[in-house]
């Protein structure tokens, strides 16, 4: 049985970590069993950063790498029918949510006060004294300087927000009256697509990208279609 370590649930949603709950959609929508770790240690992660799977006394870390695994040793039941044009849209899409959006979103829940308050309280609220004392502080920094290296964390929070709302408005056109981004049937960009969509619509932090979001219509009946689909 594959054993995916993640965080534990949070914020109503199957994972708060986005790059978490697109690898457990992925393993729904492959239809593979998989027995969730809700640890959140990312100490004893190999990148030190979740997802990480053990399968038998094999470990693969970080989610793209993980799919790449499991395609090359149960098989592909999600991509097969994409062209090789499909294929560099829905990669370059798959950038657009993890190298660009993710850090936007990052910011409103990492950064902005108020969005602060609610992740602080969904992810460290239940810690036992002394962890919740000081891990929640030490947690913010840490991502605060993450978002310094990776440089979305350079920009005002008017500029992010206007580079959220511009990915958000290409993923509501892209996906346009499609029911699944790619077409007709969900692909691996879905499990990426509903993630990152769900988390933020679905997680209780206000912002103008959110706004963004739930100005389209669609994108929720996207992803309201993609949990009735996956159960999750
Ligand atoms: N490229 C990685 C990214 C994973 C990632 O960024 N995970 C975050 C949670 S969303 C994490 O574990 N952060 C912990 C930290 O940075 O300390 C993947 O696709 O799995």
């Amino acid at each position: 049985m594959i054993r995916l370590h993640q965080f534990a649930p949070a914020f109503g949603l199957p994972n708060a970590s986005p790059f978490c709950m697109k690898l457990e959609i992925w393993l729904r929508l492959a239809g593979l069993p998989y027995e969730a770790v809700d640890i959140g240690d990312v100490l004893k992660a190999p990148k030190r950063k979740l997802p990480y799977i053990e399968d038998g006394v094999r470990v693969v870390a970080d989610s793209t790498f993980i799919i790449d695994y499991l395609k090359a040793t149960y098989g592909d039941p999600l991509d097969g029918w994409l062209s090789p044009s499909q294929r560099a849209v829905a990669l370059a899409f798959q950038r657009l949510f993890e190298e660009n959006l993710y850090w936007a979103v990052v910011h409103t829940r990492w950064a902005e006060p108020a969005g602060w308050e609610k992740t602080r309280e969904a992810f460290f609220g239940t810690l036992p004294a002394p962890l919740r004392w000081f891990l929640p502080t030490l947690a913010r920094r840490g991502m605060l300087a993450q978002m310094q290296g990776q440089g979305m964390g350079r920009h005002s929070p008017a500029d992010i927000h206007a580079i959220g709302v511009r990915d958000v408005t290409a993923v509501a056109d892209f996906l346009a009256d499609k029911p699944y981004l790619m077409g007709a049937q969900p692909c691996t960009l879905d499990a990426t697509g509903y993630a990152f969509l769900a988390n933020l619509l679905w997680a209780p932090v206000d912002s103008p990208i959110r706004d963004a979001a739930r100005a389209r219509g669609h994108l929720q009946a996207y992803c309201e279609r993609m949990k009735a689909r996956c159960g999750a």
